[in-house]
């Protein structure tokens, strides 16, 4: 949009959390999740029912992606229709063996976003130089979260449920005080360092309308309010995780700037993004029971410099 007013105007007051952890840190408001932390996630197991939280890649009705980028291709190596060509190689005692590769966007699924995946000013995250992400990310890549896990109390905020829609539509918008009103209604206090998991159904729409859904894309999601980015600042949100495939509404409705929050959030608080989960099981078992709390554990996948990794997290109830 023409008129969108630059990332750097708009921010220019926002809070940062950048040199709280020291010069060198690059997995932002994961310190929070302490090992204390880790143990308060563990209390909200009761009966150890366990949620996969990944959307199945390769999935024969199609894989929701961001508009730019394409879905992955799962490609035969061998099969045991190759192994008679005469390039194969041959293994003594007749061995023959299924191989696979696959050719992703490493954000084109399920994933947890680095955070030096977005930046505006030449600035990623903790301040470190944009030209430390070229070739690969130097600095903030997804490698030390990897590293590190992402392990705590997480809760789960129905958005969907709570407004009565089987989906929420594209373009709606929402804020902190929208996830405080769910959380009431849900008999859940959201905690210091919980982590959001924000479920929409909205790429139920996906699997209906097929490749309109791209037409005029626009999802929905928290928007950028500066209220909204001090409220996760005061909270201490380590990790937002939504069933979306951005976790905000792309295009702001006000200020028609994209991805607002990615840089609020992500590159100037240190938020760690997950997104394009599939959290159907989970919701249906916590409507089920009224439970929305439980242990989360995710390892995104320590790739060198990159700037993302497909992910399946995991909900302990
Ligand atoms: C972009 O930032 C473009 O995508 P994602 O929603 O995967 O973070």
């Amino acid at each position: 949009m023409a008129d969108a007013p630059d990332l750097t105007e708009l921010l220019a007051d926002a809070p940062t959390n950048w040199g709280r952890w020291g010069p060198d840190d690059e997995v932002g408001a994961l310190n929070f999740l302490t090992s204390q932390e880790v143990l308060r996630g563990a209390r909200s197991i009761r009966d150890g029912e366990v949620h996969t939280l990944q959307r199945l890649i390769g999935d024969p009705n199609g894989d929701p992606v961001w508009p730019s980028r394409e879905p992955a291709v799962r490609e035969v190596v061998f099969d045991e229709s190759t192994w008679d060509s005469d390039d194969a190689p041959q293994f003594p005692g007749g061995l023959h063996y299924a191989d696979d590769k696959l050719v992703a966007f490493l954000q084109g699924s399920t994933q947890y976003d680095a955070l030096g995946h977005v930046w505006y000013g030449g600035q990623i995250y903790n301040g470190y130089d944009a030209r430390t992400t070229v070739g690969k990310l130097e600095k903030a890549s997804v490698e030390p979260i990897g590293q590190r896990g992402v392990v705590g109390r997480g809760i789960l905020l129905d958005l969907a449920r709570h407004w009565g829609v089987e989906a929420v539509e594209a373009g709606r918008t929402f804020d902190h005080t929208d996830l405080e009103e769910c959380a009431e209604a849900q008999g859940l206090t959201i905690e210091p360092h919980d982590i959001l998991v924000l479920r929409t159904n909205h790429l139920k729409l996906f699997f209906e309308q097929g490749d309109a859904f791209y037409d005029d894309f626009c999802e929905p999601g928290l928007q950028y309010s500066p209220e909204l980015v001090q409220w996760f600042k005061d909270k201490e949100i380590p990790n937002l995780v939504t069933d979306t495939i951005a976790n905000e509404v792309t295009s702001d409705p006000d200020t028609g700037v994209a991805l607002t929050l990615h840089n609020a959030l992500m590159r100037n608080l240190g938020v760690v993004f997950t997104e394009i989960c599939d959290l159907e099981s989970l919701a249906e078992a916590a409507a089920a029971d009224g439970r929305y709390d439980f242990f989360y554990v995710a390892a995104p996948l320590k790739i060198h410099g990159a700037s993302g990794s497909p992910v399946n997290p995991v909900a302990i109830r």
